[in-house]
């Protein structure tokens, strides 16, 4: 299949910093590239304000205009978000479709969610930033033959029938209500069952998906692609101690993800901050990860998730030509590919929760193997012997404040 040829256009606010300016244009064009076009030309104004009409300068459209006549451009990609009056008058001028950056990531979005739970988010999030843009001649006349900005889910095509929609929006409200109930329960079973759990979460592309599999020996989608991503994904891990816990990988975030897209996934988000520990994966050679840093942590304040404890992994220090200056404490140095970076990330996570955990130490008769296996996979244990005239073992480690076993201990 042929790639769609893009062209972005941008506005400069007098207070975007040069730096961040351009690296949302870079962002951009990975989407664009994501999504299976290709930029071919970036034009940007700097401006006092955004055109209330046109987004950029009216004398400016007429350049565009040329220039996708020129170029034979397929699809016109705006760096931010536009009205509905801005899409429609922009769309009549330059007679080619246009999409803004909201829209490209929910394309992105739609092609990748695989399960029943992710598409329905998706389309909701679409038909959601649709409804309000649909009045008289609106995105449906804009994009016609299909292509990016379209799509819904599983290669349907988006319904643009304002009346359809709104029925659409309400039925997948309900349907996720019920999804949502079914998934709380399965938290709760987990909950009761007591299993620790990590999330790793960071900016998309960070190389969460292959520390993930690489620590669980599994595969989750690695890909060097924004998103590749979008259901959370949850396996067993053990940790060098011998102590069990579930690691889940999740979706990448990105900075100005669109509000609807937020607020369709916040469910699935929101299992971030069920976590007892979060690992917040930064790719360290990526020039903008100071700024990619603060947009993870600002979502996860959002998500009231700031109770978790944290261990930032800079990754990808293979890749690192200078220093870098950790943001946060505690971090790692990692990179993912390699044996030795995971053996010590392993180690790290235990070491830190023995420092928040309470040590103990117990005797277990040899009657009481069932006991010691559980304390192997639920704690960390650190020395274990046996003493042959008491006939007992006797066990040293750390143990969650709050784990079930306390009880014994006091005993
Ligand atoms: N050089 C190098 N590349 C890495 C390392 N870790 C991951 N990568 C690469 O980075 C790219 C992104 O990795 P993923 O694991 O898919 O990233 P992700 O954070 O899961 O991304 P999303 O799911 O899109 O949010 C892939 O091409 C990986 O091979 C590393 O330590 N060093
Ligand atoms: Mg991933």
């Amino acid at each position: 299949m042929s790639k769609e040829k893009i062209l972005v256009i941008a506005v400069k606010m007098p207070d975007d910093n040069e730096h961040r300016f351009k690296s949302s244009l870079k962002e951009l064009a990975a989407l664009s590239d994501t999504a299976g076009g290709e930029v071919k030309e970036v034009v940007t104004q700097n401006r006092q304000h955004i055109h209330p009409a046109f987004y950029l300068g009216e004398g400016k459209i007429n350049e565009i205009k040329r220039l996708v006549d020129e170029l034979e451009i397929d699809l016109v990609i705006s760096n931010d978000e536009l009205s509905p009056g801005q899409l429609r008058n922009l769309n009549d001028r330059l007679e080619t479709p246009i999409i803004d950056r909201s829209q490209l990531i929910l394309d992105i979005f739609a092609k990748r969610a695989h399960t029943k739970e992710g598409q329905m988010q998706v389309e909701l999030a679409q038909l959601e930033y649709m409804l309000p843009r649909l009045h008289g001649k609106g995105i449906e006349l804009s994009r016609l033959g299909g292509g990016i900005g379209t799509r819904g889910p599983g290669e349907t095509k988006l319904e643009t029938d304002q009346r359809h929609i709104r029925r659409r929006i309400q039925d997948i409200k309900r349907r996720l209500k019920i999804v949502v109930k079914q998934r709380d329960q399965y938290r709760k079973r987990r909950r009761t069952n007591e299993a620790f759990q990590l999330a790793i979460v960071g900016y998309t592309n960070a190389g969460k998906s292959t520390l993930f599999n690489r620590l669980t020996e599994s595969k989750s989608l690695e890909e060097d692609q924004l998103f590749a991503t979008l259901d959370p994904l949850t396996r067993k891990i053990r940790l060098p101690s011998g102590f069990q816990a579930l690691i889940t990988d999740t979706v990448g975030f990105l900075q100005e993800l669109p509000t609807t897209l937020i607020a369709a996934f916040r469910s699935t988000l929101e299992e971030v901050t069920e976590a007892d520990f979060i690992l917040h994966v930064v790719d360290a050679s990526n020039p903008d990860n100071e700024q990619q840093q603060n947009t993870v942590i600002e979502l996860l304040n959002e998500l009231d998730a700031q109770n978790v404890p944290i261990l930032t992994v800079y990754n990808k220090k293979d890749l690192l030509k200078r220093e870098l200056i950790p943001m946060h404490y505690p971090y790692i140095f990692i990179s993912a590919f390699n044996e030795d970076s995971l053996q010590e990330l392993v180690e790290k996570i235990e070491s830190l929760l023995k420092e928040e955990w309470d040590n103990f130490i117990i005797e277990l008769k040899p009657s009481e193997g069932q006991l010691l296996n559980r304390l192997e996979n639920e704690t960390i244990i650190n020395d274990k012997s046996f003493d042959e005239n008491a006939n007992r073992y006797i066990i040293k480690g750390y143990m969650q404040t709050n784990h079930p076993l306390q009880h014994i201990l006091k005993e």
